[in-house]
């Protein structure tokens, strides 16, 4: 869509528009009602992650929760060493220390995260660790690192020499500026809907690549890298994390579809609100994929180039989102 188009329909989706007292009505009848429970067992996650969404669609289909199913499937990408923004092999912080975020939420609207975790690759479960096995939502750094190994987790050297050979190259052409574009970026976002039709979901990555120590995103961040309300769907993000915590779009798009707004028009809304204080094309990359209770899924990007894959009727493929600006 072009600016001018994007502009006219911003009246259409203004703030004004989103924040009716229909907003905060939490159990408006009428969406749950419409919402019909689909009873095939989905699985959508961000980026090619065929393998990922395959894993996660076989627990669904063999009667796993949506929970169980969403974290192995982003275990895949946390052992993937060829996946340089999560797990094992991902791109260090830029003092050559590789440190993960997860969060994963179920259907009860329980959470678990974990930030700024090192040496441990499979973080989305150690989130849902966090979330069954401690009174806590949330767990960082050195106390994530000690609960994981507490809890039988192997502690790795998560830099691989590969990931080690590109931020030594970076540190030679060093001049930090943050920015997530297209090719930089694959973390694992993950929405599952189990036989019972209830929805959860889990996100996992290492972050920007070589940002500051300490730089936490949006990823494990409830609302705003994952967020699910079993009555109504789930939405995960992907791309620059601070834009997507600067409008806590997850949280967003689910409201949205709590108003009746189908997961497509959720997502693209929620993409326009960060486009809203642009004034010039962004260089940076945002996207977000959504389900809702009746199986309807939705994704929206920003830019070209973001892409997901969807298990649904025993079929896993992947398909091409639409974005914001294309040619
Ligand atoms: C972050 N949202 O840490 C993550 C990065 C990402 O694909 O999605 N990369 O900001």
């Amino acid at each position: 869509m072009k600016r001018r188009k994007f502009i006219k329909n911003a009246s259409k989706f203004s703030l004004a528009g989103l924040i009716s007292p229909d907003f905060f009505n939490v159990d408006k009848k009428y969406s749950i009602k419409k919402l019909n429970n689909y009873k095939s067992p989905i699985s959508i996650c961000t980026w090619d992650f065929s393998n990922a969404n395959s894993v996660a669609s076989e627990y669904l289909e063999n009667g796993q929760s949506a929970l169980e199913s969403a974290v192995r499937g982003a275990s895949i990408e946390e052992s993937n060493a060829q996946n340089s923004t999560v797990g094992y092999g991902g791109a260090p912080d830029r003092e050559g220390n590789v440190s993960l975020d997860a969060c994963v939420m179920n259907h009860f609207g329980d959470c678990g995260s974990v930030v700024a975790v090192k040496n441990i690759r499979s973080v989305a479960s150690l989130a849902k660790d966090v979330m069954e096995k401690t009174p806590h939502v949330m767990l960082a750094g050195d106390g994530a690192e000690e609960f994981a190994i507490s809890q039988g987790y192997k502690s790795e050297d998560l830099l691989t020499n590969s990931s080690k050979k590109e931020w030594m190259k970076w540190l030679e052409r060093s001049n930090y500026k943050p920015i997530i574009n297209i090719e930089n970026h694959d973390t694992i976002g993950i929405l599952c809907i189990d036989q019972k039709n209830n929805i959860s979901g889990a996100c996992s990555t290492s972050g920007l690549a070589y940002k500051m120590k300490g730089r936490v995103g949006d990823s494990p961040i409830i609302g705003s890298g994952l967020f699910v309300d079993n009555k109504i769907g789930g939405a995960v993000a992907t791309g620059m994390g601070e834009e997507v915590v600067k409008t806590v779009g997850s949280f967003l798009i689910v409201e949205l579809m709590r108003q009746n707004y189908s997961p497509q028009e959720a997502c693209e809304i929620a993409i326009r609100r960060i486009l809203e204080k642009e004034k010039n094309k962004p260089e940076f990359q945002v996207a977000y994929i959504a389900v809702n209770k009746n199986g309807e899924i939705g994704a929206f990007s920003i830019h070209e180039g973001f892409g997901y894959c969807l298990y649904r009727n025993k079929k896993n493929r992947f398909y091409k989102s639409k974005s914001f600006y294309y040619k």
